[in-house]
C-alpha cells in the first residue's frame, strides 16, 4: 500500500506527460471535428466586395456555431445570406449560424456567403487567401481561399 503511494507520487514526470498528451489530442479532436472543403473567393473588379463560398461539416457530436471570420487582406469580413424579395435580390447580414452535429453547412451562390469588403492588398486570380472561421466555444479554424472569377461559379 505505501509502496503504490510512493510510486504515484514521485513521478512527476508522468503528469506532465499525460497533460501534454491531453492538450494535444483535444487539439487534433478539434481539428478532425469541422471539416472545411472547396473554399473559394469570388473575385470582383474594383473595390466590389469579394464572396467567400465552401462546404462546412460539422462531424463533432454537438452543434457548432459560426459567429464570423477574418481576413487579413480585408478590412471587414461578415456572415450573409442572399433572398429575393419581390423580385429583387438582396442580402442581409447573419449574425450567427448553427451547423447541428453531423451536418454539412453550404456556402453557395444564391445562399449564405461570407462577404469580404474592404480589400487591403491587391488581389488575383488564383491567389490564396488566409481566412480565419470564429465559432461560438471560441474555437477557431484556419482555411485557405482559392481565388477564383465569379464567371466559373456560374
Ligand atoms: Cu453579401
Amino acid at each position: 500500500m505505501a509502496n503504490r503511494f510512493m510510486n504515484n507520487a514521485t513521478t512527476p514526470s508522468t503528469w506532465i506527460c499525460a497533460l501534454l498528451t491531453l492538450l494535444l489530442s483535444c487539439g487534433m479532436a478539434q481539428a478532425q471535428d469541422l471539416v472545411l472543403k472547396d473554399a473559394k473567393l469570388s473575385l470582383l473588379p474594383g473595390d466590389m466586395p469579394g464572396a467567400g463560398y465552401f462546404s462546412l461539416q460539422n462531424r463533432s457530436a454537438e452543434t457548432l456555431t459560426l459567429v464570423g471570420a477574418e481576413s487579413d487582406v480585408f478590412k471587414n469580413t461578415e456572415i450573409h445570406m442572399s433572398m429575393e424579395k419581390d423580385g429583387m435580390a438582396s442580402m442581409q447580414a447573419v449574425p450567427a449560424l448553427d451547423i447541428a452535429a453531423g451536418d454539412n453547412l453550404e456556402f453557395a451562390p444564391k445562399g449564405y456567403h461570407l462577404m469580404f469588403m474592404n480589400r487591403l492588398t491587391p488581389l488575383a486570380v488564383g491567389d490564396d487567401v488566409e481566412v480565419i472561421l470564429h465559432f461560438s466555444d471560441g474555437q477557431q479554424l484556419a482555411a485557405t481561399f482559392e481565388v477564383v472569377s465569379p464567371a466559373t461559379l456560374l
